[in-house]
C-alpha cells in the first residue's frame, strides 16, 4: 500500500474510532477551564492510572466508570511502585498547589493526564470531569482533549435527599441514586429513614421498630385528594439492616459522599407509636402504620414526653450515631402537629413540670434532649426549619423547606442555613403542566425555573447574612413515586440543574447553554445509566 494511503487511512481509522468531547461540554461548568494544543491524550489499553495511596480505592473506582463507560479496562498501580511514568494517568496527593478541601486541578496534554487533589472528594470531582472529557461508547481509542482546569464548589453544603419510607427502594437502587450524586459533585445525601408510613432502618435496642413499625396493611392509591379514597390492602414495608446500610455507607465513602441519616422526631411518628404505643400520647388508641399521605394533624403523630421516650430517643440516637461517621444526623422535626399535646393530660403536666410555656417550647425542649444526646457522641443536630420555633443553641443547622424570610429568619437568630424550598427545590412535584403527566404531589417545579433558583436572594445578601448559606439541596419525597423508575423521572433532568447552581460561580450560570450541554453530554448518560427522564423540559418554563 503506497504511504499516502496508508497515512489517510490511519487518518480515517483515527477520526472513526475517536470521538473528542468539547470542554465547554462539561456540567457543571467548573470555576476556570484553559484550552490546551496538541493532539490531546490517547486513552488505549496500554495506559495506566497511578495513584497516590491515599486515592487507592479511587483509582479502582475510577477504572470500573472507564470500563463501564468507553469499554476500556484499565490497570491500576500505586505511584510509588511505578519505575518509569509513560503514558498515564496520575492521580497525585497535593496540598501545596490544591488549596481548597473539594478542589482538583486536572492537566491533559497528550502524554500524561495528571489529576490533583487533597481530598478523596476532591479526586472524585476531578474524575467527574474527566468521565464527561470522554466518549459515552464502547472504544479502544478515546481522546481526551488537552486541557487544564482549575475547579472547585461554590457551596460547602451540596445535597440531595430521598424518601425510602412512603416508598421502599432496593439497596441496589440507594447505590445507583449516590451514583448520580457522585456524577453531579454533590457532596450529601440525606436518607429519609423513618416516617409515619413506616420505619426503614434496623434498630437492635427495639426490634418492633422493624417486626411492627415497618409493615404497613395497606397504601393509598391514586390520590389523597380523591375521592372516594382507595387503597390496595396489600402489605407493604422492609427496612435496610446495619450491615446493608454498612454496605451504603462504604459505597458512599469511596466516592466522598456523606450519608447524612434522617430520623423524624417528634412528629411524624405514626410507625414509632405503632410499635411502641408507651411512647404515644395516647397508648391506648389503636395505632397503626400509615397508609395515606398529606394528612398533616391526623395521620401525623407525635411522641409524648414521658421518660420511656425519653430513653427511647437517647437509646435510638446512639445507634444511630454509632453507626454513621456523619458529623451531623438530622431529627427532622417538620411538621409536629401540637394539639395532641394539647389534648394530653399528662402532656400538659409534663409541661407545668419543666416550666415550658407552650407545645412549642416543649417541641423545642425534644430537640435540645436530642442534641445533648447526640453530643455525647460527638454528633452535631440537623433539623428542618420548624425546629426553630422556640429557643435553641445555634450550633445546630437549619434546613429551610420554606421561603425567602424563613431563611433570613433562620439566619438573623444565628443558625446556619441550607436552602430547600418547595419553590422549586421539591421534586415531588409537577415538572410540566400537561394534564396527562404522570402523578404527582402538586405544584409546579419546571427545569428552568430550578436551573434559575439562587440559593443566596439578594434579600439575604441585602442584610449581609449570605455567609450564613452552606448550600442546598433538592427533595424527594415519594408519596407517588412507587418505582425507582419513577423516581428517575421526577429527579432528571432537574438534579442536573441543581447541581449546577451549588457548584459553579454564579456568574457562569447560562440557562441556554445548560440545556445545550444537557443535551449534548448530559441526556447521553441518563441512557448509559439506564434512567428515565422527564424528556419534555424545553417546553415548560419557569412561569410561576
Ligand atoms: C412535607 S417538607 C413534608 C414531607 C412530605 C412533603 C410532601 C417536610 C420536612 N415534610 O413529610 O412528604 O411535605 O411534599
Amino acid at each position: 500500500m503506497p504511504g499516502f494511503i496508508r497515512l489517510i487511512t490511519a487518518l480515517l481509522h483515527f477520526v472513526l474510532l475517536s470521538s473528542v468531547i468539547c470542554a465547554q461540554d462539561i456540567t457543571p461548568r467548573p470555576v476556570n477551564t484553559i484550552m490546551g494544543s496538541g493532539p490531546g491524550f490517547a486513552v488505549n489499553p496500554s495506559v495506566r492510572i497511578l495513584f497516590d495511596k491515599s486515592f487507592m480505592q479511587q483509582a479502582v473506582y475510577f477504572a470500573d466508570q472507564l470500563e463501564q463507560q468507553c469499554g476500556i479496562g484499565l490497570q491500576t498501580m500505586p505511584l510509588a511502585d511505578t519505575k518509569s511514568i509513560g503514558k498515564d494517568f496520575r492521580l497525585v496527593f497535593d496540598s501545596n498547589k490544591v488549596t481548597k478541601d473539594e478542589m482538583y486541578l486536572l492537566e491533559v496534554n497528550d502524554k500524561l493526564v495528571t489529576l490533583r487533589a487533597k481530598t478523596v472528594r476532591g479526586i472524585i470531582n476531578g474524575m467527574q470531569t474527566l468521565l464527561q472529557l470522554l466518549p459515552v461508547e464502547k472504544t479502544t481509542n478515546a481522546i481526551i482533549p488537552a486541557i487544564q482546569i482549575t475547579d472547585y464548589p461554590r457551596f460547602a453544603y451540596r445535597g440531595m435527599h430521598l424518601d425510602v419510607v412512603r416508598h421502599f427502594f432496593p439497596l441496589s437502587y440507594v447505590k445507583k441514586y449516590i451514583d448520580y450524586l457522585t456524577f453531579h459533585k454533590f457532596n450529601t445525601f440525606h436518607w429519609h429513614l423513618t416516617d409515619d408510613q413506616g420505619w426503614r432502618i434496623e434498630i437492635l435496642s427495639y426490634p418492633k421498630l422493624n417486626s411492627i413499625g415497618s409493615w404497613r396493611d395497606s397504601t393509598l392509591i391514586g390520590h389523597f385528594k380523591d375521592t372516594p379514597a382507595r387503597y390496595d390492602r396489600t402489605r407493604y414495608g422492609g427496612y435496610y439492616t446495619r450491615e446493608e446500610v454498612k454496605e451504603i455507607l462504604a459505597y458512599a465513602a469511596v466516592r466522598g459522599i456523606t450519608v447524612i441519616p434522617e430520623i423524624d422526631i417528634p412528629g411524624h411518628s405514626r410507625a414509632t407509636i405503632t410499635a411502641y404505643p408507651e411512647l404515644s400520647t395516647d397508648p391506648k388508641a389503636a395505632w397503626g402504620v400509615a397508609y395515606t399521605w398529606g394528612m398533616y394533624n391526623r395521620q401525623n403523630n407525635v411522641l409524648a414526653p414521658n421518660p420511656a421516650t425519653f430513653q427511647f430517643l437517647r437509646t435510638i440516637f446512639h445507634e444511630i450515631a454509632d453507626l454513621f461517621p456523619s458529623p451531623y444526623i438530622h431529627l427532622g422535626g417538620d411538621e409536629c402537629s401540637k394539639l395532641w399535646w394539647k389534648k394530653s393530660d399528662s402532656a400538659q403536666a409534663f409541661m407545668r413540670r419543666n416550666g415550658l410555656k407552650d407545645e412549642i417550647a416543649l417541641q423545642t425542649y425534644f430537640i435540645e434532649e436530642v442534641s445533648k444526646y447526640l453530643k455525647e457522641k460527638n454528633k452535631k443536630v440537623l433539623g428542618w426549619h420548624e425546629i426553630m420555633e422556640g429557643k435553641l443553641d445555634t450550633s445546630t443547622i437549619v434546613m429551610n423547606w420554606s421561603n425567602d424570610e424563613k431563611a433570613i429568619e433562620a439566619a438573623t437568630k444565628g443558625f446556619s442555613v441550607i436552602m430547600t424550598p418547595g419553590k422549586p427545590y421539591y421534586f415531588d412535584h409537577y415538572q410540566s403542566k400537561d394534564p396527562k403527566d404522570s402523578l404527582a404531589i402538586h405544584g409546579y417545579n419546571s427545569l428552568e425555573s430550578v436551573y434559575r433558583y439562587e440559593p443566596v436572594p439578594n434579600s439575604i445578601v441585602k442584610k449581609g447574612l449570605a455567609d450564613k448559606i452552606l448550600g442546598g439541596q433538592a427533595n424527594v419525597w415519594t408519596e407517588y413515586m412507587e418505582y425507582s423508575t419513577k423516581v428517575d423521572y421526577m429527579v432528571f433532568p432537574r438534579m442536573t440543574a441543581v447541581s449546577e447552581s451549588l457548584w459553579t460561580p454564579l456568574e457562569q450560570k447560562d440557562y441556554a447553554d445548560f440545556i445545550r450541554r444537557l443535551k449534548s453530554n448530559i441526556i447521553p448518560r441518563y441512557s448509559l445509566w439506564g434512567s428515565s427522564w422527564f424528556k419534555d423540559f424545553e417546553k415548560w418554563t419557569a412561569d410561576k
